[in-house]
């Protein structure tokens, strides 16, 4: 499973894309994970969307994760549900949640990534990693220091989340992470499929060590 570039989907971010063209461009771009994320749709909406998304994701060969909803993940037959730390705690979604559904959760600290590795999280976000105007709630972004010592302390695949930019990608990687998390360096950006085409290149050569940057 790879978490290399992953996107989560905004509308007001995305200048009025629908979800699924977000996610139609993103994919195209190389995402590796698609995050439907909407606080504010109805629920037949947003299911109408995650059931489209999920056909996108699956044509593309890409993992499909609904924030907050395991709902609308299960019935729409997404790959994952990402939760927080005022969400569904990760034992109880695991008691309806199918064999190898992946439970995604952010944290802000050390102690509750390791708590969330035990209650048997798929993986791990540190949310925000950076400042981010993107989240109203999202408070001070923690830093590399809380990333890379987070990542020393799970096995879990660590995604950093928040503020990610083609600029700070390779401190990212080069502190543990698996992956990272982006709404404004991809949605935000006039072409979607280019930016996220840009982000996975960035991505790949920090994994490789060559520290490329933009
Ligand atoms: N959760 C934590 S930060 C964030 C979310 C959804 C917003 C990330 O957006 P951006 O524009 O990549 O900082
Ligand atoms: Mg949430």
């Amino acid at each position: 499973m790879a978490y290399d570039l992953y996107v989560i989907t905004d509308r007001a971010i995305g200048r009025g894309l629908s979800h699924t063209e977000i996610a139609l461009c993103a994919t195209e771009g190389g995402a590796d994970v698609v995050q439907l994320r909407d606080k504010s749709l109805p629920c037949r909406d947003l299911l109408a969307a995650a059931c489209e998304i999920r056909e996108v994701t699956r044509e593309a060969g890409a993992l499909f994760i609904v924030n907050d909803r395991i709902d609308i993940a299960l019935a729409s037959g997404a790959d994952g549900v990402h939760l927080g730390q005022d969400d569904l705690p990760v034992r109880d979604a695991q008691r309806i949640a199918p064999p190898g559904f992946i439970i995604g959760v952010s944290v802000g600290c050390i102690a509750e990534a390791v708590a969330a590795e035990s209650a048997g999280a798929g993986y791990v976000a540190l949310s925000p990693t950076f400042p981010t105007t993107s989240k109203e709630d999202a408070g001070k972004g923690h830093g590399i220091t809380v990333l890379r010592g987070i990542c020393s302390a799970v096995s879990l695949p660590v995604i950093a989340i928040g503020g990610i930019s083609p600029r700070n990608v390779p401190e990212v990687i080069a502190a543990g992470a698996e992956g990272v998390a982006v709404i404004s360096s991809v949605v935000g950006q006039d072409d979607i499929t280019r930016a996220a085409r840009q982000m996975k290149a960035i991505i790949r050569n920090a994994k490789a060590g060559t520290n490329q940057t933009l």
